[in-house]
């Protein structure tokens, strides 16, 4: 293959024989790094993570926040000595959450197709290096489900980023529908990404500091993807494919315990909003999702999603440049899986679910 890159020479780390395709690998364009420093210049929003989120990485001075909102912001060499240096032969890019979902539905919404324009045109400099999933702004739904049908059809792009909530409100809301029906007919996933706890839920977070990736927002995304499931939506739509981040926020743990509770809460006819389903909770998150693990290189819980969801469900992702820990790719190399299984993971599983 022909790769365009001039610091091939720099790959320090092993060949295992195939690729190491990185699926939730962060960036950020200028417009929207300068609309978040003017949102949060006027205490424009009211979001209470999104200021606390951004104001660190935006307005805090120490090294790692200066590194990271560089880092972020470069789509040329410097990242792809990052890729090289840590033996990333493809990052799968998503404009940086909470993305273009605090603003109000026109900003958004422009900001979405700017943002996705810049990302096609870093995927076209670097080919072989890169691929991107398309920022949508839900605010308008309408609007996200024509941006994510020309971010397919005409950007190339593999799939729709969404960071959680879009300003308290979760995509199990019939509102939201017709993104996943155009996700759905598209053939391509939506990865649900974090996002800092919507401010009905983020106050006992924020008082410790727990509102961020350390924990808030597992609990923020496992909430969000619980909540599509119990909604019937994949009943609705049942080619519909998700992809969660950080091996899962935590869902695969709580299967055989959901499936008892929540199965007896619907029979029994307790909540009018939660509706019969065609198939078990756990089903849906064995069927309709893949996972990846994302900021999460640490082998026993690795092998445990492998286990209970299946070694052709779980893909590698760094998290750059909120993770870049080289060290970390150790761990991800050296799990004992049989080369075949270690290819699914680091590179055939991706190709498919993103269809690469
Ligand atoms: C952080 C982590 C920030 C992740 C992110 O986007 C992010 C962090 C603002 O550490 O503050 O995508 N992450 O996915 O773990
Ligand atoms: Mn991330």
């Amino acid at each position: 293959r022909v790769d365009p890159s001039p610091n091939r020479s720099t790959l320090l780390r092993t060949d295992l024989g195939f690729k190491r395709i990185a699926t939730e690998e962060a960036f950020a364009t200028k417009d929207l790094i300068r609309a978040y420093r003017e949102l949060l210049a006027r205490k424009g929003s009211n979001d209470i993570g999104f200021n606390s989120l951004m104001g660190y990485y935006l307005e805090n001075p120490s090294e790692r926040t200066r590194l990271v909102s560089e880092r972020l912001q470069d789509l040329g060499p410097r990242r792809i000595d990052d890729m090289n240096a840590t033996g990333i032969d493809l990052q799968i890019l998503s404009l940086t959450s909470p993305g273009v979902q605090i603003f109000d539905a026109a900003t958004g919404t422009a900001l979405a197709r700017a943002s996705n324009d810049e990302l096609a045109a870093a995927i076209a400099a670097h080919p072989m290096r890169y691929a991107g999933l398309a920022a949508i702004a839900p605010q308008n739904p309408a609007a996200a489900a024509k941006e994510l049908e020309r971010g397919i059809r005409t950007l190339g792009l593999k799939g729709a980023i969404v960071n959680s909530h879009t300003q308290g409100e979760y995509l199990d809301d019939e509102k939201f529908w017709e993104i996943f029906a155009a996700a759905e007919a598209l053939d391509v996933p939506v990865y649900i990404h974090p996002n800092t706890p919507s401010n009905d839920m983020i106050k006992p977070f924020m008082a410790r500091g727990l509102d961020g990736a350390v924990f808030g927002f597992a609990v923020e995304t496992g909430l969000h993807a619980l909540r599509l499931v119990v909604s019937g939506v994949f009943d609705r739509f049942p080619r519909l494919k998700i992809v969660l981040g950080h091996l899962g926020e935590g869902l695969p743990y709580w299967l055989f315990r959901i499936d008892f509770m929540h199965g007896g809460s619907v029979r029994s006819g307790r909540y009018a909003s939660q509706p019969k389903l065609a198939k078990k909770a756990s089903d849906y998150l064995r069927e309709n999702f893949y996972y990846t693990t994302s900021g999460m290189a640490w082998t026993p819980p690795i092998r445990y999603v492998q286990d209970v969801m299946g070694v052709d469900r779980l893909m590698y992702a760094m998290d750059y440049p909120y993770q870049f820990v080289p060290e970390e790719v150790n761990v991800t190399d050296e799990l004992r899986l049989s080369y075949e299984d270690h290819k699914a993971f680091y590179q055939t599983n991706a190709e498919r679910v993103f269809k690469l």
